[in-house]
């Protein structure tokens, strides 16, 4: 089949729409047609030449939502007309990391993944008879695209499709970050450092599980107003105090944060937070994700003395059990998804969304197909 799809051709050049040719799913995989999906940092810091496993030409994408429309064969968790959201972070709940009851990261076929195959080892997307990449197993910046039957989530039917693909990547990677990595407490103080699409998710789970203090740290005078609008209690602007951010903050929180959070992917920010945590018990989580060869440091005396380094990805959420429940969350009202997302677009005007991200216009971006 022939689908619409945005392709990144070239690290640092604009997609381009065009038509591609589709095959259909096989064995253990599905067809789903892609309604909406949103645009997130990790997409632009792919396409900026930034991830080591980036590969061109590709079609990027993996924050999305629509509905299945063919199954191949031994598909029995989801059918035609279910409504779903792929993962990059499948769950085949087989693999050791599955078993384990320790770990999201389902390690079934991470190996292809990040090769940009499908698990046999070829693409169903070419161009012009030319192969072009998967991307984090979703690819969603294309009308229709074929996933292993592992990474697909099913999802209520009454969810609008322009608010559940945010769930396919920042509402669950920032809410899942403080409720199951962090785990955080009621009366904790909460430092999170980048107030953008996942960060202001931070901000409401923290909100959501009853923290004390939720201090926002952004460069942008503009996430203010985002921040106290999820839940946040006070701002900092690094650039605007007098002196050193961590003794700034250790100041505000009496000590140190119980929880940090970077949602920058900055690597002098991820040794902030870990320093502004309190001595002897403070958790820094890295959400944010650091250009290829970047590399974080500290003295070891800042573990030594009990703070506690550790990363999240996608929220430590099981793709396809705990993301459907986020959606409920949100239906529920529980949690907020429809004021973050700042600008709805046409898959023509795609790159449009990246230029707002780029330009901290906007905290998030949905294409409508
Ligand atoms: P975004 O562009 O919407 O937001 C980033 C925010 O950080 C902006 O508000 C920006 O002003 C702020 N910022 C930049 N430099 C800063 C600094 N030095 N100090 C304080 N604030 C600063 O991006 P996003 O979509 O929210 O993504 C944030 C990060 O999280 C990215 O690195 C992205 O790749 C990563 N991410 C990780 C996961 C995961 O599973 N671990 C999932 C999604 C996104
Ligand atoms: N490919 C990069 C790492 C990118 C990365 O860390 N991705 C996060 C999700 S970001 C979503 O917006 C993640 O879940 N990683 C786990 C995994 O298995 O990829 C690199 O450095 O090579
Ligand atoms: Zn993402």
């Amino acid at each position: 089949m022939k689908t619409r799809a945005a392709v990144a051709f070239e690290a640092k050049k604009p997609l381009e729409i065009v038509e591609l040719d589709l095959e259909g799913p096989k064995a253990g995989e599905v067809l789903i047609e892609i309604i909406a999906t949103g645009i997130c940092h990790t997409d632009a810091y792919t396409l900026d030449g930034f991830d080591s496993e980036g590969l061109f030409p590709s079609v990027l994408g993996h924050e999305g939502a629509g509905i299945v429309r063919e199954i191949g064969a031994g598909v029995t968790s989801v059918k035609p007309g279910d409504h779903v959201i792929p993962l990059y972070t499948p769950e085949c709940r087989q693999c050791k990391s599955c078993l384990s009851g320790k770990t999201n990261l389902c390690t079934a076929i991470r190996a292809t993944q990040g090769k940009g195959l499908m698990p046999d080892g070829t693409t169903r997307f070419s161009y012009k008879g030319q192969a072009i990449h998967h991307y984090m197993g979703c690819s969603t910046f294309s009308n229709f695209t074929v996933v292993p039957e592992i990474a697909v989530a099913k999802i209520r039917q009454d969810a609008p499709f322009k608010s559940a693909c945010y769930c396919g990547c920042g509402v669950t990677t920032g809410v899942g970050a403080v409720v199951n990595t962090a785990k955080v407490t009621p009366g904790s103080n909460v430092v999170v450092f980048g107030l953008g699409g996942i960060g202001l998710n931070v901000i409401q789970g923290a909100r959501l599980v009853g923290a004390d203090k939720i201090i926002g740290v952004d460069i942008n005078n503009d996430k203010k107003e985002w921040g106290e609008r999820f839940g946040m209690t006070h701002f900092v602007n690094p650039k605007e105090i007098d002196g050193d951010i961590v003794a700034h903050l250790v100041a505000l929180t009496d000590g140190g944060a119980d929880y940090t959070f970077d949602c920058t992917g900055n690597t002098m920010v991820m040794r902030q937070a870990l320093e502004a945590c309190h001595r002897g018990w403070g958790v820094s989580v890295v959400i944010g994700v650091a250009e290829s060869g970047k590399e974080i440091s500290t003295r070891p005396f800042q573990l030594v003395t009990g703070r506690v380094w550790k990363g999240s990805a996608f929220g430590g959420a099981r793709g396809r059990t705990d993301t459907p429940k986020i959606v409920d969350w949100y239906m529920n009202g529980k949690i907020e998804i429809d004021p973050m997302i700042t600008h709805t677009l046409t898959l023509e005007e795609i790159n449009k969304g990246f230029d707002l991200m780029h330009a901290g216009q906007s905290i998030r971006s949905v294409v409508v197909f």
